[in-house]
């Protein structure tokens, strides 16, 4: 087999095990072909209707998990947020497995000192939570994004700085995702910027991208291993680099519209 590609960390999600139409294999493949210090897995990773009967646990399905826990094995931090189709995962939270936790959510120190909110994101989705009372889906986004927020408003502190009151933006937050005509990306990202974070990863709506706005704060979606095949790393001097399964080899780019210009010009 050939070496392992070296990042700092890895970010994955939606790869839907046991979905139809999960590109298991292609997540098998990818999660064999790097090391890393940090393993983020993204949320619905496993889905969670695998029990159904047209639903196929295959031996890739077995496979993935067996190479997430060697990464751990191997030294690999590995961070599990869990999303809404792994949402038993939920119920689990604050467990450690050796190298695994699994939490609501994380913070992410880049290499460069950038503080990345991580979360799966669909409590930004208004089709997960329109049907929800207002007070449930407040105290679930508390509870989601609350231990980021602590970690943030910790190293804060410790650098001196005024902690942030998450609890007034998780309120305003919610007002605003309730609200009516707001695109989920800004919902994530206006989250993210008011809670304090120079940037967010998430997944969820199954489309990669980095964007990197005006005042430098960076939305970062890992995109999905069902339609997209991609993922998104963090190389060691802290750049944040999107890449897609090809056919033939992984592909990289700094954005998605890149991206799919390359996957246009690969020959099948
Ligand atoms: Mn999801």
């Amino acid at each position: 087999m050939a070496e392992r590609q070296a990042y700092r960390s890895v970010f994955i999600s939606d790869i839907h095990i046991g979905a139809v139409g999960s590109q298991s294999d292609e997540a098998l493949r990818f999660l064999e072909s790097f090391e890393c210090e940090y393993l983020y897995l993204v949320g619905d990773i496993i889905d969670g209707w695998v029990g159904r009967k047209d639903r196929k646990w295959g031996p890739q399905a077995t496979g993935i998990i067996r190479e997430i826990l060697e990464h751990g094995n191997r030294g690999a931090v590995v961070r599990y947020t869990p999303g809404n189709h792994d949402a038993f995962m939920r119920r689990i939270h604050g467990v450690q497995l050796g190298n695994l936790d699994i939490e609501p959510s994380f913070l992410h120190e880049t290499v460069d000192g950038k503080d990345l909110l991580v979360v799966h994101g669909d409590i930004f989705d208004r089709s997960c939570t329109k049907y929800q009372p207002l007070a449930f889906v407040g105290a679930w986004a508390y509870e989601v994004l609350g231990l980021a927020n602590a970690s943030l408003n910790k190293k804060r502190s410790r650098d001196g700085k005024r902690p942030i009151d998450f609890t007034t933006v998780t309120k305003k937050g919610i007002k605003k995702f309730i609200g009516k005509a707001t695109h989920y990306e800004s919902l994530v990202g206006n989250y993210a910027r008011e809670a304090g974070f120079d940037g967010v990863v998430c997944g969820h709506v199954h489309r990669p991208q980095i964007v990197t706005e005006e005042d430098g704060f960076v939305y970062v979606n890992t995109g999905d291993f069902v339609e997209n095949c991609t993922a998104v790393v963090e190389h060691f001097d802290g750049r944040l680099e999107l890449l897609r399964m090809g056919p033939e080899k992984i592909e990289r780019g700094s954005n998605w519209e890149a991206l799919k210009r390359l996957a246009a010009g690969s020959t099948k």
